[in-house]
């Protein structure tokens, strides 16, 4: 009897019966989480329109139990996000140094998902506070998830992974009144500090202007931990990564700053919303720092130790690819909130190293999901889920969304063909030969913690130097325990003589007997903001204006400054139209109670001598002049509107400057001209200004550090 060839018919599953029977109401109808549908939905049920309410009202019951978990726990630091999805193409192919196949096809985008935090302070807490910023991203590629963790300070606290607990314990407030938020001045941080001297290097990154950042579009982010890349032929390096921001690296001032976390709390959060939602995309290259495995211990420095930095001059930083952030998300909560990062989720091609603070994280990333999301299913929430698929044997758990099939969840399995087995060129870790006694103990090699410091302090401006002293006096200024103000200073004393001199004098403290030094002159060009990219795009500048306001020349500079990429508001006495000189009207975008000159780039008075008496009356304009003035940004005026300038006496700056001019002058980044045959040369020097960003000089501070 001849066998018949059968193909095996199986029955669709009860989730296959039931999808096919699927219906969607038009999209509007109320219903509960059962899908039944309501009315009369904004009232409880009731014995009697006066009477109390009933236990059977289902509707109340699932509605008041879902908002009384709509919280899950906040990350136990970073806590205080804001991501945006986007793309990543390398430029070249990396076959040389990875077999990471996202980095080798330049035509193609991979998809990536980006989350900027502050550390310290709790999910409702201000933007601008000083702070390190997170900076991390989920590469969505075809052989599953790469995140790169990274923040925006290329060094770390401790060197040993088995301290976090310690310094976030320190840094957080204080855990018997929850003083202070979102800050570490205060005595458990500085204690901490002067008790653990390997800190000293963050510490000078984290008292500098990259601890408050413009933007987060002007921020880089490094990874901070030495990691490998390895090649299809198994040669590997030593790498550190680093994203370069392609509007550069810009900060805030500490003044402006503080008041914006209470006028603008979501100051950075709303500016990458805003020009994302604009179009103007957020830029960053990916560089890569390479390092042989024979050229490890070629530094003064352990490679494997997190609080040191590989200056730039000494490893090249090789820009490999860049990532453009392009979409804003549809809900915070779904993706910003539920993101999971790992700093051990990698792909073949990137492996790790022995840096201890590395190792630690490795386990911390995932631990603390299993808390905060729930469950060990989080790699399901849409948000975190590969864009290839998952295949293995794991099962159930809390939230399980995936329905398994079969029987088969095991393996090595007959029934099932064996599968799923391993893959072909799955990923093999390192073959790195490791040979050592079991110690708690640190290398010697990882003992210098001043020199770096010393390096970074040598390597800034004279503007930048301040900045930090300032940061010192008012961190360590708001430590009361008076020892501790002195171990600061003692302890800076060994990163530079002439800092700690300066610290102890403004916190009440005994300047060092013997101002110290390390002996180490070197500089590094490349941690200076002074050497950053600069550009006028995507700035924004306040234009003062009220009603009689000169319409041609107010459209001449606002028209050239979109043109160069740069935003343009109208801020005046009230909210609705303003009305020129010629009858002509303009939308006003911010009255002085919503707008202040710490929200702009810069801040710009036109002509018109109705309009600008009115701001010579007004103390609020005076006060947004000189406001901006004292931030060192940029100030430009036309012909009446020169008066304004003149009225504000801004301290410091040339007489000469101060008289009103009626040629064109751009000093100190003030532009002023009365000339209306300059209007084209004073937009174009109006444009210079802002890209410098801010204008140093204005403050004298050769005279003051
Ligand atoms: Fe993290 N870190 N970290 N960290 N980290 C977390 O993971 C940890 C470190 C960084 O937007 C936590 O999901 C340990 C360095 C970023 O969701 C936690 C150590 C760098 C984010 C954790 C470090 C980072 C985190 C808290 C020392 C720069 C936010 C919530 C051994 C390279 C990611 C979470 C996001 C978040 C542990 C040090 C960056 C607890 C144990 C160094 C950007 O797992």
């Amino acid at each position: 009897m001849g066998k018949e060839k059968r193909t095996k018919v199986t029955a669709p599953s009860k989730n296959e019966q039931l999808a096919a029977f699927r219906m969607d109401h038009d999209g509007k109808t109320l219903t509960t989480n059962q899908a039944v549908p309501l009315s009369n939905s904004g009232s409880s049920l009731k014995a009697g329109s006066r009477g109390p309410t009933l236990m059977e009202d289902f509707h109340f019951r699932e509605k008041m139990m879902h908002f009384d978990h709509e919280r899950i726990p906040e990350r136990v630091v970073h806590a205080r996000g804001f991501g945006a999805h986007g793309y990543f193409q390398v430029y070249e192919p990396m076959t040389e140094y990875t077999k990471a196949k996202f980095l080798q096809d330049p035509s193609k985008k991979t998809p990536v998902f980006v989350r900027f935090s502050t550390v310290v302070g709790s999910r409702g807490s201000a933007d601008t506070v000083r702070d390190v910023r997170g900076f991390a991203t989920k590469f969505y590629t075809e052989e599953g998830n790469y995140d790169l963790v990274a923040n925006n300070i290329p060094v770390f606290f401790i060197q040993d992974a088995i301290k976090f607990p310690d310094v976030v314990h320190a840094i957080k407030p204080e855990p018997h009144n929850e003083i202070p938020q979102a800050s570490s001045a205060h005595d458990t941080f500085w204690d901490f500090v002067v008790n653990t001297p390997e800190t000293a290097n963050m510490i000078m990154w984290l008292m500098s202007d990259r601890a408050i950042p413009r933007s987060f579009r002007m921020m880089e982010g490094f990874g901070v931990n030495t990691f490998r890349f390895v090649n299809a032929r198994g040669k590997a390096r030593f790498v550190k990564l680093h994203w370069k921001p392609l509007l550069g690296v810009h900060s805030l001032v500490w003044d402006e700053a503080q008041m914006l976390a209470g006028k603008s709390p979501d100051y950075n959060r709303r500016d990458l919303w805003d020009t994302i939602d604009r179009g103007e995309y957020p830029e960053y290259e990916l560089g890569v720092q390479f390092l042989e495995e024979e050229d490890e211990f070629k530094f003064d420095f352990d490679i494997l130790d997190a609080t040191k930095f590989w200056p730039e001059e000494d490893v090249p930083v090789k820009l490999i690819g860049k990532m453009t952030l392009n979409r804003n998300v549809d809900n915070f909560f779904a993706e910003t909130e539920q993101v999971a990062f790992q700093a051990g989720n990698v792909v073949p091609g990137i492996d790790f190293s022995n840096d201890p603070l590395l190792q630690g994280r490795l386990f911390s990333y995932l631990d603390t999901q299993l808390i905060r999301l729930g469950g060990p299913n989080f790699h399901e929430i849409p948000i975190n889920r590969p864009v290839v698929p998952v295949h293995n044997n794991q099962r159930d758990g809390y939230h399980r969304m995936t329905v398994d099939h079969g029987r088969v969840s095991y393996f090595p399995n007959s029934l099932q063909g064996n599968a799923p087995h391993d893959a072909e060129n799955g990923y093999m870790h390192y073959t790195e030969k490791v040979d050592g006694h079991k110690i708690r103990q640190r290398s010697d090699s990882f003992k210098d913690f001043y020199s770096q410091a010393t390096i970074f302090w040598n390597s800034m401006s004279i503007a930048e130097k301040q900045h930090i002293v300032e940061a010192f006096h008012f961190e360590v200024g708001n430590v009361m325990d008076k020892q501790i103000r002195q171990r600061v200073v003692d302890m800076f004393n060994y990163v530079d003589g002439q800092l700690a001199t300066k610290i102890a004098i403004g916190i009440g403290a005994t300047p060092p007997a013997n101002p110290g030094t390390t002996g180490v002159t070197k500089k590094s060009p490349a941690l200076s903001q002074e050497n950053t990219l600069r550009s006028a795009r995507t700035r924004k500048v306040a234009v003062l204006a009220e009603n009689g306001f000169n319409f041609a020349e107010i459209t001449q500079v606002t028209e050239s400054l979109m043109r160069a990429g740069v935003e343009a508001e109208i801020i005046s006495k009230t909210l609705g139209m303003i009305t020129s000189i010629d009858g002509q009207q303009l939308e006003v975008k911010k009255n002085y109670q919503t707008a202040g000159s710490i929200m702009y780039d810069a801040v710009y008075i036109a002509g018109g001598r109705r309009c600008v008496d009115t701001l010579l009356l007004l103390g609020d304009a005076m006060h947004f002049v000189n406001e901006a003035f004292k931030h060192a940004k940029t100030i430009g005026a036309t012909n009446e509107g020169v008066d304004l300038v003149a009225a504000a006496q801004l301290q410091g700056v040339p007489i000469a400057l101060m008289q009103p001019q009626a040629q064109l002058v751009s000093e100190l980044g003030i532009v002023t001209t009365r000339n209306a045959v300059e209007m084209g040369h004073f937009c174009q020097k109006l444009i210079e200004a802002i890209a410098q960003h801010r204008h140093w000089l204005r403050q004298k501070q050769k005279e003051r550090v």
